[in-house]
């Protein structure tokens, strides 16, 4: 990589570490943004005085190119964004930030992907293995881009990373010795085109995996059950199942999580233990401690973390009670299926506040689960019309419409009554109202405390 001269393509998160890795690997940077309305001076500054690095905005042009041997994307870029036709018409190889910071990094690799529950399960994964090793780092799309901590690792590190569809497009000889699916489900379309196309893509985290390294999946996922059977897959299997008991694996009997392996069958957590709340999180949790055993955790230390485990940011989160009333952020919802999950854990009567930008997504299951209990549903966002007529059509008619997110909170806090509980659980993404999802939670959070 020394010497080399790379562009770097978004000048966000990602693209900001993966330049500022490229320049201490001795390379050259052009970094590359569509959005012409950015500072070039201001960003240039990030890097220090004398770096060896130029900003290019705007249109991407042949002439930019000269000399650049390598590019490489930031996740949120799409394939089909119009600049990537001038680098592959210059035929320069394009690396997704993960893959340049695997070619950089050092030690064991644990990787998770999911449509679902990722977020938590790299988390909790990381808190058990900080709880057993010495140097662990957790990273990825939890917001930590994996080339901010590639040069920290070393020989005796674990890194931890959550990897997104998004992520994985651009991989190359990327290659977990342990990667987890948790389950595949429709998001994303807009970006993927079908589902077919999102299912490749996710799996192509086991792709370079060898017969040495392990694939964690849910069997109770038909797609992943496939994957798990298949002849294609060369990575050595751990089913998790919360429906059924397995032969070997991890498995939810009743509300104990259970070890099966050589002939053994070991308690691992009661659920009432945990305070993770609902199904899927035992799901995440069995995940989680599926690849902590194949990493030789022993099951004391994984049960001691488990227990003592709280939930993530934005994913189910308890924020305050209020006259009775229990309000919880899960703006991490941003899929109909995610939305679901947050709607089956909650404890009774829910207001629900949903909806945001269009990610072409069907709401005819995740509407379904409202009977016996989303009792008003007050939408916010681009697919308020969408979401409110495919309401109707399944005979669901307690809607609001709210301008904004201020306005949501005071409605729910105006229509629940003592007993009920108020959830953000949008099942789109936050843009056009918001910058991510993480705002549009901290926002929801601010309005509550503030009731
Ligand atoms: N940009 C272009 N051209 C384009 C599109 C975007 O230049 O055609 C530029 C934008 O102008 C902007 C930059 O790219 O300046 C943004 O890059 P990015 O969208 O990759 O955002 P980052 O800040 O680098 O954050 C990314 C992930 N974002 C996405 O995947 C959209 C973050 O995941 C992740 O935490 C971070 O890297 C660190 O790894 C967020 C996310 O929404 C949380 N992920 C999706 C999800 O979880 O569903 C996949």
């Amino acid at each position: 990589m020394d010497d080399q001269k790379v562009l770097v393509a978004g000048a966000g998160k990602s693209g900001m570490a993966a330049a500022k890795l490229l320049l201490s690997l001795g390379g050259e940077v052009v970094l590359y943004d569509s959005n012409p309305g950015l500072d070039k001076n201001k960003l240039k500054e990030r890097f220090g005085q004398g770096a060896r690095i130029t900003v290019l905005l705007g249109e991407l042009s042949r002439p930019g190119l000269v000399g650049v041997e390598l590019a490489i994307i930031s996740p949120g870029i799409s394939l089909d964004a119009p600049f990537v036709a001038v680098l592959d018409e210059a035929k320069i190889p394009i690396w997704g930030e993960i893959q340049l910071a695997y070619h950089v990094s050092k030690g064991r690799l644990v990787a998770i992907t999911g449509t679902n529950g990722k977020t938590t399960t790299t988390a909790l994964t990381g808190a058990i293995l900080h709880a057993w090793f010495d140097e662990v780092f957790v990273t990825g799309n939890i917001g930590i881009p994996c080339t901010e901590l590639a040069l920290a690792t070393s020989d005796q590190s674990v890194t931890v990373a959550e990897v997104s569809s998004f992520q994985l497009e651009t991989i190359m000889d990327y290659r977990p010795d342990i990667s987890a699916i948790l389950n595949i489900t429709p998001d994303h379309l807009n970006r993927h085109g079908t589902m077919a196309n999102y299912i490749e893509i996710k799996e192509r985290i086991t792709v370079n995996q060898t017969e040495r390294d392990w694939v964690v999946l849910n069997y109770e996922d038909p797609i992943l059950r496939e994957l798990g059977e298949s002849e294609r897959l060369k990575p050595k299997v751990f089913f998790f199942s919360s429906k059924r008991s397995l032969p070997e694996g991890m498995y939810l009997d009743g509300e104990q999580i259970v070890y099966a392996h050589d002939g053994k069958k070991e308690p691992v957590v009661h659920t009432h233990e945990m305070q993770l709340l609902g199904r899927h999180n035992h799901e995440n949790v069995m995940a989680a401690a599926a690849i902590a055993v194949q990493m030789g955790v022993s099951l004391e230390v994984i049960r001691r973390v488990v227990r003592e485990f709280k939930a993530v940011e934005h994913r189910i989160e308890f924020v305050r009670e209020r006259a009775g009333v229990r309000y919880y952020n899960d703006s991490k919802g941003t899929n109909p299926d995610a939305a679901i999950q947050a709607i089956r854990a909650m404890p009774g009567p829910t207001v629900l506040i949903a909806g945001g930008y269009d990610k072409n997504s069907e709401y005819d299951t995740w509407v379904a689960e409202f009977a016996g209990k989303v009792k008003y549903l007050v939408l916010i966002g681009q697919t308020r019309d969408k979401i409110a007529e495919c309401a109707h059509a399944h005979g669901f008619h307690e809607i609001m419409y709210a301008e904004d997110m201020a306005e949501a909170v005071r409605v729910c806090a105006a229509y629940a009554d003592s007993g009920d509980s108020v959830l953000l659980s949008p099942a789109c993404a936050s843009w056009g109202m918001f910058d991510n999802y993480e705002q549009r939670g901290k926002i929801f959070k601010e309005y509550v405390r503030n009731l």
